[in-house]
């Protein structure tokens, strides 16, 4: 068996959070583990369909990803959410809500330098070049965690990082 918790990936657009939180998923299902993704693609679509980047609209993006983590954390699902997650503020309101013991702060340290020389889908060279604005680490801020539960250092192999998670999951009895 296992035991609800959320994993919340916090890092740069193009730090990893998805590819490692999805790698993670994977080698969940295959230990027999009920997990979900919450990230850009199933949210920012529907959920939060109404929001942009704003301060404000991060933070309400990031209050709703919390409540519907913490619910799937009562349902007993391991929760895996990737998103920037950039004020700390927010962050530890989530943390507060779902409950210290089952939230893990998952910090994708990824230098801004890589981030911006991965650009997958080009938005860093829009923002640079002014056509996107407030662009978390060129015009809109990014808070790193102090003390999260793990700091992935984001240009290691994704099964390297993917095993650093399940060996903290195993150590805190969530699998
Ligand atoms: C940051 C943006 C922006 C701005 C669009 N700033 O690399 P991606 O494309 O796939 O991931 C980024 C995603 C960030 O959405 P989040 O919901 O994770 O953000 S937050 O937690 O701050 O609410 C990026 C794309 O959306 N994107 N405009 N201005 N990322």
């Amino acid at each position: 068996g296992h035991r609800g918790a959320v994993l919340w990936f916090t890092g740069l657009s193009g730090s990893g959070k998805s590819t490692v939180a999805g790698a993670l998923e994977d080698a969940l299902h295959a230990l027999g583990v009920s997990t979900y993704l919450l990230d850009g693609d199933n949210v920012r679509h529907g959920l939060c369909r109404d929001l942009r980047f704003s301060d404000d609209d991060r933070r309400e993006n990031i209050r709703r990803v919390g409540e519907v983590a913490k619910l799937m954390v009562e349902a007993g699902l391991v929760v895996l959410t990737a998103f920037i997650s950039p004020h700390r503020a927010e962050r530890e309101m989530v943390r507060a809500l779902v409950g210290d013991g089952r939230f893990i702060e998952v910090f994708v340290d990824t230098p801004l330098a890589v981030c911006e020389g991965r650009d997958p889908k080009g938005l860093y060279k829009k923002a640079r070049a002014g056509e996107l604005c407030h662009f978390t680490g060129i015009d809109a801020v990014y808070e790193a965690p102090e003390n999260p539960e793990i700091r992935l250092d984001g240009e290691q192999l994704v099964t390297n990082l993917t095993g650093q998670l399940l060996d903290l999951l195993r150590r805190d009895d969530i699998i």
